[in-house]
């Protein structure tokens, strides 16, 4: 059986310090590092936006971070501006072994929709690829990890296991940015779905 770690999101942006920080976000990397050479692939994701990206308050006259607005494919969060294809912001974590990667896939380059999910864009339709590339490994077993656990853990989650891919979240090693009960919501979600939470 070929199993999978999938690191969701391990970039600057996401860390103390970074545009969009999530508390304790660089906590988890020397456990991810470990966990790396548990499994027979590893895949990183890497949020990376367009400068001026739809899913930025910067972009919407009178909106804050944080609110939720009507887009074409439905609601959305806006976002500080945050990985900036290119930025520093951008980047990995300086310690996160990416060296030890298979796969990098990069998501949320669309200007006009968002990409949470490792397998679909914000319109659940649009595919990333990831989905292919699993199936043609004969991946069928993943282990998420990584970078929010209640907005880009929860919905790769929560699409790899309607995909029927046999989903383990590992939630220590995972942070979330808890917005208005989202982390509730989100693990609710991914049970409903099918996730295992550890
Ligand atoms: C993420 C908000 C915006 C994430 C990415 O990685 O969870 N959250 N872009
Ligand atoms: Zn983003």
């Amino acid at each position: 059986m070929t199993k999978a770690l999938i690191v969701i999101d391990v970039q600057n942006d996401f860390c103390p310090g970074g545009a969009l920080a999530v508390a304790g976000g660089d906590e988890i990397v020397p456990g991810i590092n470990t966990l790396m050479t548990e499994f027979d692939a590893v895949i990183l994701t890497q949020d990376w936006h367009p400068a001026g990206h739809s899913s930025f308050a910067s972009q919407h006259e009178g909106r804050a971070p944080m609110e939720l607005i009507e887009m074409p494919y439905g609601p959305q969060v806006l976002w500080p501006d945050h990985c900036i294809q290119g930025s520093p912001g951008a980047a990995f974590h300086p310690d996160l072994e990416t060296d030890r990667a298979d796969l990098i896939i990069r998501k949320g380059y669309n200007p006009a929709i968002d990409s949470y999910s490792a397998l679909f864009e914000n319109d659940h339709t649009t595919p990333t690829g990831l989905e292919g590339y699993l199936r043609t490994r004969g991946i069928r077993t993943l282990t998420m990890v990584g970078l929010a656990t209640d907005f880009c853990v929860n919905f790769s989650a929560v699409d790899a296991a309607r995909l029927g891919f046999d989903v383990t979240v590992r939630l220590d090693l995972c942070r979330a940015i808890d917005h208005a009960g989202s982390l509730a919501t989100a693990c609710d979600g991914m049970t409903d779905a099918g996730v295992t939470l550890a």
